[in-house]
């Protein structure tokens, strides 16, 4: 299915046919590779088309309003699975990406707040990352709203920064935890030099701000080693592991760990943690 070919209905269709799921990617802090929690991903699937990535559907539901339902059913559902995780002694951070358009519309911020309370679960589990290239619209209640969610314990991360039109003025804007650098930074370390320079200073900035740092798209290992010597504490990307199904994250020891080693979605390097 072309991305233009997607509509706001076929979403909503979708919704109702119960077409998505979360997968959920290892955030890792890089230097020991020890999984720090997951970030749930939304994935389609699609009775025609197969798997279908959000890059494909994410625009189209975020210039209609199918978004808030989209934003709404993954909260819903990664605070359930973090429960049924909780519940078979698995602790684990979560992420949860939020549009800037729910983010900064009343009644449906007012839902979200409503689903994280009725969840129960602790906030202080909870991260929610913000892309900033839609951040621009209503900056001043996108910042208050983020003041809100840190007041009440959840962290909120920049997603993909450095992409936007004005990244070091949403640093200057936003009170947020953590930076996730965008994975076009990632893609052509170490070759690059001059990208090189620019996550060497990004990284560099954003701890100055004391802000937390996450680098998105690690495919190499020479990109792992790169990051690791500019002291960017925390990573995820396919060589460390693949967006998996929720069952193949389970508890060993305590640990976290991957139930099935031989499935195709993760990469010959996976790394356990003990
Ligand atoms: O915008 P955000 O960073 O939340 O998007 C995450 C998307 O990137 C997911 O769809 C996920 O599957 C994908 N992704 C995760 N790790 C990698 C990676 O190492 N390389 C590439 N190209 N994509 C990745
Ligand atoms: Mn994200």
């Amino acid at each position: 299915m072309q991305k233009s070919t997607i509509t706001d209905r076929d979403i909503q269709k979708a919704l109702v046919n119960k077409e998505f799921l979360l997968y959920y990617q290892p955030l890792y802090e890089l230097k020991d590779c020890r999984i720090i929690g997951v970030e749930a991903l939304l994935r389609w699937r699609h009775p025609v088309a197969g798997m279908i990535s959000p890059g494909s559907f994410m625009p189209v539901a975020e210039e209609g309003k199918q978004i808030y339902e989209l934003d709404k059913a993954v909260f819903r559902e990664a605070l359930r699975q973090v429960r049924k995780w909780r519940e078979e002694k698995l602790q684990l951070e979560l992420s949860v990406n939020l549009s800037a358009k729910t983010l900064t519309s009343s009644k449906h911020f007012e839902e979200i707040e409503g689903i994280l309370v009725f969840s129960g679960e602790d906030t202080r589990m909870l991260t929610i990352e913000i892309t900033e290239t839609a951040l621009l619209a209503d900056m001043e209640l996108a910042a208050d709203r983020i003041k809100g969610l840190r007041n009440s314990g959840i962290k909120v991360a920049l997603d993909d920064f450095g992409t936007g039109y004005s990244s070091i003025l949403h640093l200057k804007k936003m009170e947020v935890d953590i930076i996730k650098i965008d994975r076009s930074f990632v893609e052509a370390l170490p070759q690059s030099g001059k990208d090189g320079k620019i996550i060497k200073n990004m990284v560099a900035m954003a701890h100055n701000l004391e802000y937390r740092v996450i680098a998105e798209g690690i495919e190499t290992e020479a990109q792992l080693e790169f990051l690791k010597g500019l002291s960017c504490e925390y990573g995820q990307g396919y060589y460390l592991c693949k967006p998996v199904p929720a069952e193949k994250i389970t508890s060993s020891r305590n640990d976290i760990s991957f139930a099935d080693k031989q499935s195709d979605e993760l990469p010959p390097k996976l790394r356990n943690i003990y």
